[in-house]
């Protein structure tokens, strides 16, 4: 092997072992990170009662039932933070958590919200929920990214389109949390990514990673914690 040619080996090892040691760090930044305190700080039902924009923020949508409220819960260690429900239309506000530091001055504040595509509430409600989650989504300018959960055995229906139209248009940055893996067969998994992908190709402000979570077994997590450290790090905070 000539000199350049090692030069060209050397420098690809190095990216590698560099992307494993970045991996690495997110990893255990976002161990770190989640390991911290969690306190709910409240629920907002209206605009106007938003936290002020003094800290970044990551919000979970998704279908009604979809494991949004179990998946915060699994990803701070604790079993009932957020309000889980065998019925859906369990979450009915947005739900504002604080992690680590202090309720005051959180790193990063988790948005609970109340899921969409349910049919079985008062219409009234699910207008009064739809408008807050609107306005939300289009006026939060601390809002770093949506993580739009999708049910791993079911994969984007019709209303999970309609959400990822309001997330295109109002230009916020979100990635999609495949839910529920662990009642998923591993040969459906590789089928509902790839189906998946192949629908966020119209989607080009989507985030590419798709994450496969399972808030009962813990598969995912740990990716998720990264992906959410990551992201507070190119943020600078
Ligand atoms: N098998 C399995 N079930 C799950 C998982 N996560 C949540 N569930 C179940 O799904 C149901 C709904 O969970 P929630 O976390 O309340 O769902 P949500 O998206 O917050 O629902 P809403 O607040 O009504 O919009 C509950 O019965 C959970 O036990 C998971 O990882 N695996
Ligand atoms: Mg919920």
């Amino acid at each position: 092997m000539n000199d350049h040619a090692e030069d060209i080996e050397d420098t690809q090892d190095f990216k590698e072992t560099q992307d494993f040691a970045e991996g690495q760090d997110f990893a255990e930044a976002g161990r770190k990170l989640f390991a911290g305190t969690c306190d709910f700080i409240w629920a907002a039902t209206d605009i106007k009662q938003l936290p002020p924009l003094d800290a970044p923020e990551i919000a979970f949508a998704g279908r009604s039932n979809v494991g949004k409220s179990s998946l915060l819960n699994a990803l701070t260690n604790r079993k009932s933070l957020a309000r889980t429900s065998n019925t859906p239309g369990r979450t009915q506000a947005l739900n504002f958590f604080a992690l680590g530091a202090s309720i005051e001055a959180p790193r990063l504040r988790l948005v609970d919200m109340p899921g969409y595509g349910y049919a079985a509430a008062a219409k009234e409600k699910i207008a009064a929920w739809t408008r807050v989650m609107q306005d939300y989504l289009r006026g939060r300018a601390n809002l770093l990214r949506v993580f739009v959960l999708i049910d791993g055995r079911h994969g984007l229906k019709p209303p999970d389109f309609e959400m990822l139209d309001l997330l295109d248009r109002a230009a916020v940055s979100y990635q999609i949390i495949l839910t529920k893996g662990d009642a998923v067969k591993k040969s459906e998994m590789a089928a509902r990514r790839a189906e998946t992908q192949t629908a966020l190709a119209q989607h080009p402000a989507a985030f590419p990673e798709i994450i496969f979570t399972s808030s009962h077994e813990g598969d995912g997590l740990d990716a998720l914690r990264g992906a959410i450290a990551k992201l507070l790090s190119e943020h600078g905070s």
